[in-house]
């Protein structure tokens, strides 16, 4: 597999851009090697500048879930275009999005939409204070809710991966408004609210940035149970999970409602956008309806909406596409299954619907402590080998890993079979 311009590209990066990359977990220190410079995509492929033909199961971390450059998006997004790519003032679009939001997660009765993830977890706490007049919030160890000051502390994704759970930088007065649970033991959560009056509990209902962490039968029933009884606000953050396991999220598929959704990604269907949704009373404390203060010139912005538009209204419009996900992903999940017990290698396979996590532990992975345990070098190793058989999967064991509806079933058995070859080699380490 040649490497040569991605090696050159990179050497040029690290000169100009901190870590030569723009988002840590890219810079692919975790695993060792040097990243692949991605030239262009389409389907369930990416290509790199040196030509090497990738199945891809990141998918720019989970909107592409009709896969990548879906002519019916691209065509939206071209046709926007066309008519202006920004004007800091409202379009019909917009109303549109917010209505199709609302109709597919019966949670959310309004929405504000921003331009990231980070965005709308961050604004959603703001809220949910000012709602309560309460300041502390609680959120898990090994979640990650984008990097904003409060999400900060003992933090999943790139933040785990490269040993920062704790990022210098975040005021002690911020640090100290933020209260720590342990993610499936509602025991720590019950504890921290008898003792603080606590304004939002803020969680990744099935946590995809400790790789792919399910929650535990009661723990979301409980969570909402308890929110209820202290009037706190529960954030679910469907970041990742919003529109990928069910139309209407992990919501829809626990059967659970929150007061307050961040939302991400998927609605930009590849285009910079989030959004954070919920119970009409809270979010009409939103400026200029209230007096709680965000805003942004690029909310809204016309070429991501009419992307994230065309992405819902076709998941909307054809809900065969989530059953045709988890046959794909349980086919998958199958396989990987069989490879471990045939190998004997110490590893367990975590899925919900379309995403799913090998974790190099010889126990399931429930919550931080669990997944700190893994063996993260023999992950890269993993990782380093799959790669080298054209299967591009996130390049951290504290990422979950996507599959779209582009994915066919000679990719699947393709990624089966290298990573039958790739356990096989482990086994023999
Ligand atoms: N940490 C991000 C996903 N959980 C990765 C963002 C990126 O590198 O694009």
């Amino acid at each position: 597999m040649k490497t040569d311009q991605s090696k050159e590209l990179f050497r040029r990066a690290v000169e100009r851009i901190p870590g030569g990359v723009n988002s840590p977990v890219r810079a692919f220190r975790s695993v060792g090697g040097s990243p692949r410079f991605i030239a262009r995509a389409a389907g369930s492929k990416l290509w790199d500048v040196d030509g090497n033909e990738y199945i891809d199961y990141i998918g720019s971390w989970g909107p592409m879930i009709l896969g990548h450059a879906d002519p019916r998006v691209t065509e939206a997004v071209q046709r926007a275009a066309e008519r202006g790519t920004s004007f800091g003032a409202v379009t019909e679009r917009e109303v549109e999005m917010a209505e199709l939001i609302c109709s597919m997660v019966p949670s959310v009765e309004m929405v504000r939409m921003v331009n990231s993830g980070t965005e709308a977890t961050m604004s959603a706490i703001r809220l949910a204070r000012a709602y309560t007049g309460r300041e502390k919030i609680i959120k898990f160890e090994g979640c990650y809710h984008g990097h904003a000051d409060p999400f900060l502390i003992k933090a999943g994704s790139g933040a785990m991966t490269h040993g920062t759970p704790d990022s210098p930088g975040v005021p002690a007065s911020v640090v100290s408004a933020t209260l720590s649970a342990r993610f499936n033991d509602i025991n720590s959560v019950e504890s921290l609210m008898n003792n603080h009056k606590v304004a939002a509990v803020i969680v990744e209902p099935v946590v995809g940035n400790m790789g792919c962490v399910p929650p535990g039968d009661r723990f979301l029933p409980a969570l909402r149970a308890l929110c209820t009884k202290h009037q706190t606000v529960l954030i679910l953050d469907e970041v990742m999970t919003g529109f990928r396991l069910a139309p209407g999220g992990a919501q829809e598929l626990y059967d659970i409602r929150a007061d307050l959704t961040t939302l991400g990604k998927v609605i930009g269907g590849g285009l910079p956008v989030g959004a954070y949704g919920g119970k009409k009373e809270i979010m009409e404390m939103i400026s200029p309806q209230g007096p709680v203060y965000q805003a942004g010139t690029l909310s809204g912005n016309p070429l991501a909406i009419a992307a994230g538009l065309e992405t819902l209204r076709i998941l909307n419009g054809d809900r065969s596409i989530y059953a045709d996900l988890e046959k794909k992903a349980a086919f998958l999940e199958s396989g990987i299954r069989r490879n471990i017990s045939m190998t004997g290698v110490a590893c367990a396979y975590q899925r919900v619907g379309s995403m799913g996590t090998l974790f190099f532990s010889e126990r399931p992975v429930s919550d931080y402590d669990t997944a700190g345990a893994c063996d993260t070098v023999r992950f890269g190793r993993y990782f380093v080998s799959m790669l080298g058989h054209g299967i591009y999967g996130p390049p951290s064991q504290f990422e979950a890993a996507f599959l779209s509806a582009a994915h066919s079933e000679e990719d699947l058995s393709a990624t089966i079979a290298a990573n039958r070859t790739v356990l096989e080699s482990l086994s023999v380490d």
